[in-house]
């Protein structure tokens, strides 16, 4: 279980990192599926090329055309990710930072993905919030990722702003994909708060879906691969009709009776 200084660091910065989460077993599993799901260009795959983020080759045609940025739809792909996402303390802790006794669900339609920096073509990801494109009656939900390998400055870890989930920013410190701007001078200085959120393998970070993350390239010459799916409570329902409710979210943790 986190201890109530975890929880209170993860209210008050948006985010926690907890080590060495997961059996090594585990971890390789998943590895190993994602390698050979890439190495098979197993669909569906979110490229580089697709979003064209800073870094990203220009077309599919283009050398690194083919780079994965994300392996999607990583629940259906294999077992050992459905373990993963309902994993028994995974739940418990998420019940812990949601400070909620009802059902949580793992969201089909957001992350849920195996996050795949390559070498050399890999894109930069500019600062954002997760929320800016996710209908939920309420921004409170939590993404759970974890490393595969180790996750530094070099091959592209997530750099994370503490406490940037609570702020209101102003709509005009947004460019049109809502990323925040560049040459603004509030957004450079709420930038130079910015941690980087280095992982060894196995380790997980959990942040809320409000708080400010962005990452670089891999300038390393292995492939880093994490695991990332978005947890909700079951009174936080997707918007009928919207993106978010394209599939259905997934009951992870139930409530035993005797909690309710
Ligand atoms: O690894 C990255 O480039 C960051 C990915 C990210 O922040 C996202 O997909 O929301």
């Amino acid at each position: 279980m986190l201890t109530h200084s975890e929880i209170s660091n993860f209210n008050k910065y948006g985010f926690l990192i907890k080590r060495m989460y997961l059996a090594e077993s585990c971890l390789d599993e998943m590895q190993h599926v994602a390698v050979h799901h890439l190495e098979n260009h197993i669909s569906p795959i979110e490229f580089e090329a697709d979003l064209k983020y800073p870094g990203a080759p220009d077309s599919s045609n283009a050398p690194g055309g083919k780079t994965s940025r994300r392996l999607l739809q990583a629940y259906a792909r294999d077992l050992s990710f459905q373990r993963w996402a309902k994993n028994h303390t995974l739940g418990e802790n998420l019940r812990q930072l949601f400070a909620t006794k009802n059902d949580l669900f793992l969201s089909q339609c957001h992350h849920n993905c195996v996050m795949t920096k390559a070498k050399t073509y890999s894109s930069a990801t500019l600062w954002h919030q997760d929320n800016r494109y996710w209908s939920f009656e309420e921004e409170n939900l939590v993404s759970v990722w974890l490393a595969l390998g180790d996750e530094n400055k070099k091959n592209g870890c997530l750099y994370v702003i503490p406490g940037s989930h609570r702020l209101e920013i102003h709509p005009e410190r947004f460019n049109e994909a809502l990323f925040l701007k560049n040459n603004d001078v509030q957004n450079e200085l709420l930038i130079k708060n910015a941690e980087a959120a280095e992982l060894q393998k196995g380790d997980v970070l959990f942040f809320h879906s409000r708080l400010f993350h962005a990452a670089e390239r891999n300038n390393t010459s292995e492939t880093k691969l994490s695991v990332v799916f978005t947890y909700h409570e079951s009174g936080n329902n997707p918007i009928i009709g919207s993106r978010s409710a394209e599939q259905p979210s997934i009951q992870i943790s139930r409530a035993s009776k005797s909690d309710k």
